[in-house]
């Protein structure tokens, strides 16, 4: 996978938020050197030797008007480009292709009107993209760093971002705060694709992440791999955040129910409730609350690939 380094121009975001990291960056760079020269100068000019009485000044209006006057416009005009940069992204226009973005730990998942949903962010090129941000468990940070988008995504609110695309290829897309033991599984991927191509690719689907795959355990993989199941489980008997699924299936489970220890065996009924209900059932030595129910995000059908699957890993 080739990701576009040179990022001129990929969003219409690009240009503004460049121009006040700029100019801020100049205004420091002069004010470093430009006090140092200074610093240096006086030290040689005003030294002990050359200079042995020093002079006093008391009360130099012409002084304070001079250093307040010259910060004040300094700081006025870094306010303005920061804030011409800024405001454009707080107000998405009327026509927008939409997209919901869910970030979980830890992973990001892209939801598309026409139900569609992808690992990847996919967008067409030169059309305002709006995206509605929402969170299941903890903050996380949206930045796509090439389209010069950052974004928190915050439990319990929904939060607004949008940009044109302006270059057809892929970009880096991170979370950017530190939001547990696999953070850097987040990172991901912004696909930009020239509008025939982005219709094309987005009429050409079934619902859900997964594709028809031949093998009868391939879709279930598939649907974990792509939903993130496997930042805290695995399948090798290793144990993550969460129990590994090695041999899963059929055996005796050890569960906390409201506090009570007791056993069950893992059928299909208790997979189901494990994945739509994970904090009902607490597995004996983990911890409650770190897995989200997936409600509304993997369907009846999924959950059935999914246990077939489980039922495979002997
Ligand atoms: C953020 C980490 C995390 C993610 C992501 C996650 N789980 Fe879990 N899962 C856990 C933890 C922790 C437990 C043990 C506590 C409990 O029972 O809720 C668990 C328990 C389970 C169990 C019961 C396991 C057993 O040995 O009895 C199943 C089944 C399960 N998860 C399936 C899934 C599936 C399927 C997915 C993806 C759709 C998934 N999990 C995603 C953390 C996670
Ligand atoms: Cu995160």
């Amino acid at each position: 996978m080739y990701i576009l380094s040179n990022t001129v121009n990929a969003s219409n975001f690009v240009s503004g938020v460049d121009k006040a990291f700029l100019l801020i960056m100049g205004i420091s760079f002069v004010f470093l050197i430009g006090l140092t020269f200074t610093m240096l100068y006086f030290m040689y000019k005003y030294n002990n030797k050359k200079n042995p009485i020093a002079t006093q000044i008391k009360g130099s209006n012409t002084l304070e008007v001079i250093w307040t006057v010259i910060p004040t416009i300094l700081v006025l005009i870094m306010f303005y480009y920061g804030w011409a940069g800024w405001a454009p992204m707080r107000k998405a226009p009327k026509d927008t292709f939409n997209i919901k973005v869910t970030g979980r730990m830890w992973n990001y998942l892209f939801e598309y009107e026409n139900g569609k949903k992808t690992d990847t962010l996919f967008v067409p090129m030169d059309k305002a993209v709006k995206l509605k941000l929402v969170s299941l468990d903890v903050i996380h940070g949206f930045f796509i760093p090439a389209f010069r988008i950052k974004e928190d995504v915050v439990p319990g609110r929904e939060k607004m971002a949008w940009f044109i695309p302006q270059r057809e290829g892929l970009f880096e897309l991170f979370c950017t705060v530190y939001c547990g033991m696999n953070h850097s599984y987040m990172g991901s991927t912004v696909k930009v694709m020239p509008q025939p191509k982005f219709d094309a690719w987005y009429i050409d689907t079934i619902k859900h992440v997964s594709v028809a795959v031949d093998s009868p355990t391939a879709t279930g993989q598939r649907i974990m791999k792509n939903i993130g199941c496997f930042a805290c489980h695995t399948v090798d008997g290793t144990k993550l955040i969460g129990p590994t699924f090695k041999g899963i299936y059929g055996s005796k489970v050890v569960i906390q129910t409201n506090g009570q220890e007791h056993e069950v065996t893992a059928d299909d009924a208790y997979i189901k409730r494990s994945i739509y209900d994970p904090n009902a059932d607490i597995v004996k030595g983990f911890n409650k609350g770190l897995m989200q129910p997936y409600t509304g995000l993997l369907s009846e059908g999924d959950v059935q690939q999914i246990t077939a699957y489980l039922k495979s890993l002997k």
